[in-house]
């Protein structure tokens, strides 16, 4: 049998790991256990430790993102394959790369024809993001950055307009119609990895296409490399101890004087995301933002005192080190004298040129066979 794998690329905050979160759960309710890969420059990372609590065999390949790190994916992938009974893993490479039809989906078709099948690229996007690209506008970022925005719409099998439940009926088929427009070749979907509305209709079509990376983008690498260049990037670790707080309102503080503090310095944000879990019991909460105060949200619940584990990405356009010492003045401040922290670990670093272990020119050939997948779509589905 062979491995199914899909992609799920996309911009900084576009909802990767909430859709990744989402099929797994589901799924595991069903009995079935899917493999997930996240990936990062760096160890510490809010969507590992999310994904765990899916109960899926997740695989972290950090330190370098998968196309600069091919051997790092294909040694995730492996893993998950020897864990046995696993159909179908789902990718969530680092939201700033782009190319990845050239550098990831090409490769993969090449090298591992006998033992994986790879579903169309998507790509995620922001309906609030795609409005301002589409507008020719670049969503609040660094010109480069939305240049690596545009090029991930561009290089796509499918675009995947999400977060859809937060757009009136009329909204969606105006913004559907307009990406249809501006990306001819691509198939584009409407969906929320939230609510789980219109999932099943991607899931349909990317468990059973096995036509994946059908262009190969013309990019500017310089351009590509300061995009992600001028982003700060932080992962931060460590232990809270409290005999009082209430961690709810903890991370509702950080987050919010976060974001007063990057909005002062005119800093965009791609994404601040904050786990805190209690390790010995279920309880945990993440807390998202992915732009001004206004996207900041949280779920789960973690109300009870006592010691919890932090684990603190932020992904803003900032020099690291000022972005490090500011977040680590406002969480010292937050804390006051009611509790106390202990750092594990904390990596500040803005991202290095891309430097792909492939980059194929042409399209490979696709696999006709059928593929792990079917027996998932024949169970009706997720949602
Ligand atoms: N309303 C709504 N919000 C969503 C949806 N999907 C994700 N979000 C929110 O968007 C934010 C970012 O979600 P993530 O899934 O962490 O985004 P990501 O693409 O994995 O981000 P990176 O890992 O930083 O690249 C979170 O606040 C989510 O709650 C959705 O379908 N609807
Ligand atoms: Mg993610």
């Amino acid at each position: 049998m062979k491995t199914r794998i899909i992609m799920v690329g996309g911009f900084l905050g576009a909802g990767k790991t909430t859709l990744l979160y989402k099929i797994a759960h589901e799924y595991a309710l069903q009995g079935i256990k899917v493999g997930l890969i996240t990936n990062d420059q760096a160890a510490g990372l809010v969507d590992t430790a999310y994904l765990e609590r899916t109960g899926s065999v997740v695989s972290e390949v950090n330190g370098s993102c998968f196309c600069c790190n091919f051997k790092g994916l294909t040694d995730a992938i492996g893993y998950i394959q020897s864990q046995g009974q696993i159909e179908i893993i789902i990718a969530e490479p680092v939201g700033s790369c782009t190319d990845l039809s050239a550098t990831l989906i090409q490769p993969l078709k090449d090298h591992f024809r006998d033992s994986i099948i790879v579903s169309p690229l998507s790509v995620l996007i922001d309906p609030k993001r795609l409005e301002s690209i589409l507008g020719g506008g670049t969503s609040g970022l660094h010109s480069s950055a939305a240049y690596i925005v545009r090029k991930q719409l561009e290089e796509a099998d499918i675009i995947v307009i999400n977060k859809a439940d937060l757009l009136s009926e009329g909204e969606a088929s105006s913004l559907k119609k307009q990406a249809e427009l501006e990306w001819p070749d691509a198939s584009v979907f409407l969906l929320s990895g939230k609510s789980g509305l219109g999932l099943d209709d991607w899931l349909s079509r990317v468990l059973v296409d096995n036509y994946a990376g059908g262009r190969i983008l013309e990019i500017d690498y310089d351009v590509y490399a300061e995009g992600e260049a001028v982003l700060g990037w932080l992962n931060r670790t460590s232990v809270l101890g409290s005999e009082k707080a209430d961690w709810n309102d903890f991370a509702d503080r950080l987050l919010h004087s976060l974001a007063g503090k990057f909005d002062k310095e005119k800093a965009a944000v791609g994404h601040v995301k904050l786990f805190l879990e209690k390790e010995d019991e279920n309880d945990y909460l993440i807390g998202n933002m992915t732009g001004g105060e206004d996207t900041i949200s949280r779920r789960g619940s973690l109300k009870n005192a006592g010691t919890v584990k932090m684990t603190l990405n932020a992904r803003v356009q900032m020099d690291p080190d000022k972005l490090e010492g500011l977040v680590n003045e406002e969480i010292s401040r937050i804390c006051g004298d009611d509790i106390l922290e202990l750092l594990q670990e904390s990596r500040c670093l803005s991202p290095g040129r891309p430097n792909p272990t492939y980059r194929y020119n042409e399209v490979m050939m696709s696999p006709t066979s059928s593929s792990g997948g079917d027996i998932l779509v024949n169970k009706g589905g997720v949602s």
